[in-house]
């Protein structure tokens, strides 16, 4: 079938094509359309352009151990050129050089020099460790819970009641003040991690234990990341995207996402056969019968720029694709064809896309 077709050359892309598609994603037309000022935004993962506190600590410290490595690097290679140089055997010269046997003056020099850059190194590193690795959330933060899914990102915000998936939204500021999001990592299988360089650093999500990452952001934007940990088959689509909104935007979200789920009369008829499938064994949708927790909430999936977490976009086209076999656009993935024929893979979808 054709649409199986492109799915299929689609796939093949996505997987071979990481950067590009995370430079895709940055663009992709709903995020553009989306209420945020795009300044902030790299157009593939860096840890060089940091919008957020902790990632600006480590950058500067990555520029210091560089500094100090170059300068090492660079005393290191003008000596060893000037020996080479000054040194040179003579066409003639038949003698052996000076052998020199234990020094203690140089001896001691090689030993306490390398030793007090080390300890600088481990001083400086200590301490920017210490100031981002929060163990208690700071004052005022607003706070959510990241569970590593194979293949998918889970963020439940227990302040406001509600969960969502691969799209991580966030404020800028509280009350006028920047806010500090102190995220809580979690695993419902095997090891992920958590990446967004230009907001912070990486941490391992780990089954049966619990980290903690913190972000301060500085500038609302969309930012991209993905699982650092290699968890399977389809770790390389396991792709996070984090919007940082200004105050009030960040509020209309939140007052949206808190909605139960429309119910659109004209979409009865894939409404009542979703809610008749296995679908909602692992799906919940809020305000109907369909309370799984295995897989995204759909309440508002179509709020979502992404399905399969970053591996299509949400269009009519791919949720069709996918409804109709999964395992098409992402192959491996926890979700089975429901075998269903395409007149009810029409009206589902027809019911998925009034989930706004
Ligand atoms: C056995 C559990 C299971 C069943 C049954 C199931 N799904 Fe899924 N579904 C998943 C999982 C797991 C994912 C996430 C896959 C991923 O991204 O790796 C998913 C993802 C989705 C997505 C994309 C959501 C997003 O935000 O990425 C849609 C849409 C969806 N399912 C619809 C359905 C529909 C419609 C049915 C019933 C016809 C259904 N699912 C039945 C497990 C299930
Ligand atoms: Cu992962």
């Amino acid at each position: 079938m054709h649409r199986r077709g492109t799915a299929a050359i689609r796939n093949a892309l996505t997987r071979c094509m990481l950067p590009a598609i995370l430079a895709a994603l940055t663009t992709t037309d709903a995020l553009a359309t989306a209420p945020v000022c795009d300044s902030g935004t790299a157009p593939s993962p860096t840890m060089f352009a940091p919008r957020s506190v902790p990632a600006e600590l480590i950058l500067d410290l990555s520029w210091l151990v560089w500094a100090i490595c170059a300068g090492i690097f660079l005393i290191m290679e003008a000596l060893i050129i000037w020996c080479i140089v000054k040194y040179r055997r003579s066409k003639d010269d038949r003698t052996e050089a000076p052998q020199v046997y234990g020094s203690n003056p140089i001896e001691l020099a090689w030993t306490v020099v390398p030793t007090l850059i080390v300890f600088v190194l481990f001083l400086v590193s200590a301490r920017t460790i210490f100031e981002i690795d929060k163990s208690t959330p700071p004052e005022g933060s607003l706070e959510i819970t990241v569970v590593g899914h194979q293949w998918w990102w889970e963020f439940d915000y227990p302040e406001y009641g509600f969960i969502t998936a691969n799209e991580l939204h966030v404020p800028l500021t509280r009350n006028g003040e920047r806010v500090s999001i102190y995220l809580t990592l979690e695993s419902n299988d095997v090891i992920h991690s958590f990446w967004v360089p230009q907001l912070g650093g990486k941490k391992d999500v780990v089954p049966n234990h619990i980290n903690h990452l913190w972000l301060e952001p500085t500038m609302p934007g969309t930012y991209v990341g993905q699982c650092a940990e290699y968890c399977g088959t389809q770790h390389a689509n396991m792709l996070i995207t984090v919007v940082v909104h200004p105050e009030e935007d960040f509020e209309a979200w939140v007052a949206h996402q808190q909605k139960d789920a429309v119910h659109d009369m004209s979409v009865a008829t894939g409404r009542d056969l979703f809610l008749r499938t296995a679908c909602i064994n692992c799906h919940t949708i809020r305000g109907t019968v369909a309370n799984g927790s295995f897989a995204p909430d759909l309440t508002h999936l179509m709020s979502r720029s992404v399905i399969g977490a970053g591996v299509a976009r949400n269009t009519p086209a791919n949720l069709h694709s996918w409804v109709d076999d999964p395992q098409i656009l992402k192959p491996g993935c926890r979700m089975p064809s429901m075998k269903l024929d395409q007149n009810g893979v029409d009206e589902i979808v027809k019911y998925l896309l009034t989930l706004k």
